[in-house]
């Protein structure tokens, strides 16, 4: 058992002492291991006891495997060629995972990311390549990957400080963002040069094409993706704001993509405001006229005056002169020009002859007659209505229906073609309406009073005032023949009233 417990012992020491012996040499570089190439560049040669025979070259970062060594140089097998020979161990570090029993003092960056420059806006940062080794307290260098990178903001040009954190220790290094390589831009196609007071720049027509210098494709912008494209800039007089209402004289426009050295400027003219012409925003709501008064009705008629910047303006046709040649119209088709402020346009009107669509009796005349008397037109007037809205008066016309033989309310016809139109005219024993005791064809209280001061007898009517002043016909003029005429003079009673059937 003794025996046992030493052999046991003697094992345990000589693993140990195995163990510290490997710590003690991982440190050298003239053992076999992993191992990263610690100079910017080392040859591969194909003997090491000869010191010739390029095989290849490996590069800072190149992490090799080193499989025997000798008179300093390790043998390597470079996996990414299928290449192998010999490297000056002295241009190779140790690489080896893990020591847990060391301090990490600091980091070492041991082999930058491949891709060091990056164009703005266009490529973000790539890591690939990036070696990060964790420096002991004891100097060893183990390969770290668990780092924390913290990336620039890409997004505007210059130097990028890039850091790399493990732990409480950092390192940073730097990478480069460079303008888009822009060679040139070439402008193309046409534009306006003059504008007017009030319009905003309008390039339309005009196309900018831009030439890189990485032989990338050429792109080209219209003017409405050069408008919507923050990539470019235009200034106005200097004033970065595309969309200010110009203003009158020589107006400099500057474009710019990218960057102010790719740069175009323009000089327009800019020129006052002044309408241009005028154009027809609604036409009349009738688009003809009568061949009989030849009068344009031009309701509905609206303009705009339109001004060279574009704005427009309203105008009534009342504001417009308007001219029309009404005697010399002809049937049909006739052209109206319409002019406000130095602009015209026109407008076609049809001439034609109106037509008859009804009669109606504008003034009925004499409405009462005295028993027996014939028809008296002479005051009446008829007038035809056409379908131009028009009532113009007519002759011709003939009474229908008119009987004056007895006393009453007569329903009389007016006739006219195919039309008619009827009226109403009452037959009185005097000619007049009862209580009209004046005779000037209406009943006012004026009549009422001088039927009673006769009724009380302080005047004296006689002859047809006497006829007309008996207004309930009872041959007697009474306070009720005035009080009858007053209810008629103020609106109680018509005008004409029966009284043969009362009697
Ligand atoms: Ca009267
Ligand atoms: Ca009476």
């Amino acid at each position: 058992m003794k025996n046992k417990r030493f052999i046991k012992c003697i094992l345990l020491f000589l693993s140990l002492a195995i163990l510290a012996f490997s710590a003690a040499v991982i440190a050298y570089a003239d053992t076999v291991g992993t191992y990263v190439v610690a100079v910017p560049q080392t040859d591969v040669l194909a003997d090491a006891e000869t010191d010739a025979d390029f095989v290849c070259a490996i590069y800072k970062g190149d992490v090799v495997e080193v499989t025997e060594v000798r008179l300093g140089y390790g043998k390597v097998h470079v996996n990414s060629l299928s290449l192998g020979g010999w490297v000056n161990m002295d241009d190779l570090q140790p690489m080896h995972s893990g020591n847990e029993n060391g301090r990490i003092v600091r980091l070492e960056i041991l082999s930058m990311p491949e891709k060091q420059t990056y164009i703005v806006g266009e490529e973000t940062f790539d890591s690939t390549g990036l070696v990060v080794l964790a420096v002991y307290d004891n100097n060893d260098r183990v390969e770290i990957r668990d780092y924390i990178l913290y990336e620039p903001s890409m997004h505007t040009v210059g130097e990028k400080k890039v850091t790399v954190s493990y732990g409480s220790v950092s390192e940073t290094f730097t990478v480069t963002v460079t303008e888009v390589p822009i060679e040139r831009i070439v402008i193309e196609g046409s534009a306006k040069t003059q504008f007017a007071e009030g319009q905003t720049i309008d390039f339309t027509g005009l196309c900018v094409r831009v030439v890189y210098s990485d032989g990338r494709p050429e792109r080209v912008f219209a003017w409405e993706d050069i408008k919507n494209n923050s990539d470019f800039v235009i200034r106005i007089n200097g004033k970065e704001n595309s969309d200010v209402p110009l203003q009158v004289g020589s107006t400099t426009v500057d474009i710019y993509y990218m960057y102010e050295k790719n740069a175009q400027s323009y000089t327009v003219d800019v020129v006052p405001a002044r309408p241009q012409s005028l154009q027809v925003v609604s036409l009349p709501d009738r688009q003809y006229f009568f061949s009989d008064n030849r009068t344009l009705d031009l309701t509905g008629l609206v303009l705009n005056l339109i001004y060279n910047n574009g704005k427009k303006e309203t105008v009534g046709y009342r504001d417009c002169e308007i001219i029309f040649d009404a005697k010399n119209a002809v049937p049909g088709e006739n052209e109206i020009v319409i002019r406000y402020k130095d602009c015209q346009t026109s407008i076609m009107m049809e001439m034609r002859d109106a037509e008859l669509v009804g009669i109606e009796l504008t003034q009925p005349g004499r409405i009462v007659y005295i028993k027996g008397a014939l028809f008296d037109g002479n005051d009446t007037v008829v007038s035809g209505v056409y379908d131009s809205g028009e009532r113009f008066e007519i002759s011709g016309w003939e009474v229908h229906g008119f009987d004056t033989s007895t006393c009453g309310k007569k329903t009389v016809e007016i006739r006219y073609g195919e039309y008619s139109v009827s009226f109403t005219l009452y037959v009185t024993v005097s000619g007049y309406f009862g209580g009209d005791v004046n005779l000037d064809g209406a009943l006012t209280p004026a009549d009422a009073r001088t039927i009673l001061r006769h009724a009380v007898g302080l005047e004296k009517l006689s002859g047809t005032a006497a006829v007309v002043a008996d207004r309930d016909e009872d041959e007697q003029i009474t306070t009720a023949d005035a009080r009858l005429a007053l209810r008629a003079a103020v609106g109680l009673d018509p005008l004409y009233m029966d009284f043969s059937k009362t009697k």
